[in-house]
């Protein structure tokens, strides 16, 4: 694009959105079989907008239902669309655009779309290093969607839609400027939950996540106001904003009475930010009485003991905390916007009011010492969390740590690495052994701790939960074991990152 097309007519008005197939090795490395795969939330909210004008949507989720990479475009052309649109986070670029040119072999006529945090990092050169994909959405895709779908449908020319990335007539690659206004999140049709098969059945929770099943996250709320160095939240930016009210519950409603949910993630950045509408939202769960539990990603800084009772009362059975590090020194410069003895006492807090906690560490920020790592690890032995999310300081395109390192030189190379269990950048003072020993060591520290091990036993008699415990001791098992990884590129510049290609 942007050269005209003819208009669409009513019964080529079908969308096909794609998951890219990357595998749970591509995300996970060793602890594969530890990992997770929940639904695609873009296309349940892209997807309502798109049948709103009348589309048919269909989605093909290459990593849920098991595709390789060479049967994905066959997948798509099956259900014969008229516009493709991808979703891809950094690592997931790659094949999305090998399955776009696959798809454009057979049919030159696609619109072929792609849209999600790695575009919204670096919408030009995506389109430039991507040439199969026609056009791109940066940032939040619902009324950029919306208005494509308009002009498709009567054939105008779409280039001036805000966010909107794509080629000019001479080829060269634009990106016009973002929207005025957020979308408002009250005026969001119901989400397209039917739009994904077999769910929930084909989907699970992380080994981390023993509860009961059926199992879905959702995600109601938009945007983070902190700004931590290290986090790519470019795609909603700071303000935050959330469904209103009667519209999260009408999900939970549905997903508790037409789906049979028991147990639900509010995978959300920072949804408790909102304490009032929070708060409002647990006095209605508690109102419903469901055979439910919940459970959220929080912020330490957020919690407090009055709140923990009522999302208890609430069916909160577990939190996840972005803790990232023990070392206060770490928390300062990744801006973290809390202390290890903020994050202590919240973590006491949890644990006193009855709900497990989860906590995600990351080891290897730049500034990373010997003396660093130990203090994560003293934190670990010392605080009580339940369950551990350990992975490797990742470098995200566009973030402000990012920006930084490629100020200073360094800068990390391959596209598809980027998944939190690569080592892909090893700060000054450390050496890649150090790191990966330091990873095995923390994770068997904490995993092989006999009140650990007492605590998982009970879920052996489930057998559904005793397999999500086989599945993450295996992960634990191949990752104690394993001798190195990939090796980290810590040159200059771009090296292989403006490849499409894996
Ligand atoms: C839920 C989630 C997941 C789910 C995703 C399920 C799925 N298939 O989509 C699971 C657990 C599987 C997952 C996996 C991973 N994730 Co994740 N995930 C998230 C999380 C928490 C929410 C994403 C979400 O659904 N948001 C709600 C929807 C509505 O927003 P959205 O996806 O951004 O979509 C909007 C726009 O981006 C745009 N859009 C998106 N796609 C498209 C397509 C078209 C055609 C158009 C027009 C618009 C459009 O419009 C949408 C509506 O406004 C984000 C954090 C965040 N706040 O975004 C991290 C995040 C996306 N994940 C991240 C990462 C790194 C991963 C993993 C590598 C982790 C791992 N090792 O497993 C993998 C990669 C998997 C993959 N397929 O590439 C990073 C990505 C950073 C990056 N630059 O790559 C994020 C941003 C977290 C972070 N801050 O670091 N993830
Ligand atoms: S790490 Fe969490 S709190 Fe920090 S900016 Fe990202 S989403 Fe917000």
């Amino acid at each position: 694009m942007t050269a005209l097309r003819p208009a669409v007519p009513a019964d080529k008005r079908r969308l096909v959105f794609v998951v890219p197939p990357v595998t749970a090795e591509d995300r996970y490395g060793p602890m594969a079989s530890a990992g997770n795969s929940l639904p695609p939330h873009a296309f349940l909210y892209l997807g309502a907008i798109a049948r709103q004008r009348g589309w048919e949507v269909l989605i093909v989720d290459g990593p849920a239902e098991g595709l390789t990479l060479g049967r994905c475009a066959e997948e798509v052309l099956k259900r014969d669309p008229t516009v493709v649109g991808f979703t891809a986070t950094t690592m997931s670029v790659a094949k999305a655009a090998t399955v776009a040119e696959d798809l454009r072999r057979s049919r030159p006529d696609l619109t072929l779309m792609v849209g999600g945090p790695h575009v919204t990092a670096l919408p030009e050169q995506t389109l430039e290093r991507c040439p199969a994909f026609d056009l791109g959405c940066a940032g939040e895709g619902e009324p950029l969607l919306d208005a494509l779908l308009a002009a498709l449908e009567d054939g105008s020319d779409p280039s001036a839609i805000p966010g909107l990335v794509h080629r000019t007539a001479a080829g060269e690659v634009v990106l016009n400027p973002p929207a005025h206004e957020e979308f408002d999140l009250d005026h969001m049709p119901s989400l397209a939950w039917d739009l994904l098969e077999d769910f929930p059945e084909r989907y699970h929770a992380a080994a981390t996540y023993l509860n009961k099943t059926p199992f879905t996250d959702l995600i109601v709320s938009r945007g983070c106001r902190y700004r931590c160095t290290f986090c790519d939240n470019q795609t909603f930016g700071r303000s935050i904003r959330a469904l209103p009210l009667d519209k999260i519950l009408e999900n939970v409603d549905r997903l508790v009475l037409d789906y049979g949910i028991k147990s639900l993630f509010f995978t959300d950045d920072s949804l408790m930010t909102l304490r009032g509408q929070f708060e409002e939202m647990c006095e209605a769960l508690i109102a419903r009485d469901y055979d439910l539990e919940w459970s959220i990603n929080a912020r330490t800084s957020e919690i407090d003991a009055d709140i923990l009772k009522l999302m208890r009362e609430a069916g909160c059975w577990q939190i996840s905390y972005g803790v990232e590090s023990g070392s206060w020194e770490i928390l300062k410069r990744i801006k973290k916007g809390a202390t290890p003895r903020m994050q202590e006492r919240a973590l006491i807090l949890t644990d006193q009011a009855g709900i497990k906690a989860n906590a995600y560490i990351i080891i290897g920020f730049p500034g990373e010492t010997h003396e660093t790592l130990a203090e994560t690890e003293a934190f670990l032995k010392r605080v009580p969390i339940d369950t551990l999310r350990l992975t490797y300081f990742t470098p995200f395109p566009n973030t402000d740590i990012t920006d930084d390192m490629a100020a200073s030189g360094e800068l990390i190379a391959d596209w598809t690495k980027l998944n939190f269990y690569n080592l892909v950048y090893i700060p000054e003072g450390l050496t890649q052994r150090d790191l990966e020993r330091a990873y095995r060591r923390i994770m068997a520290r904490f995993y092989l701790r006999p009140q650990v091990i007492r605590s998982f036993l009970p879920h052996l008699i489930v057998p559904r939960k005793a397999l999500a415990l086989f599945r993450g001791t295996w992960g634990l098992s191949k990752v104690l074991t394993a001798r190195t990884g990939v090796e980290p590129a810590r040159e200059a510049g771009a090296g292989t990152v403006g490849e499409c290609h894996s």
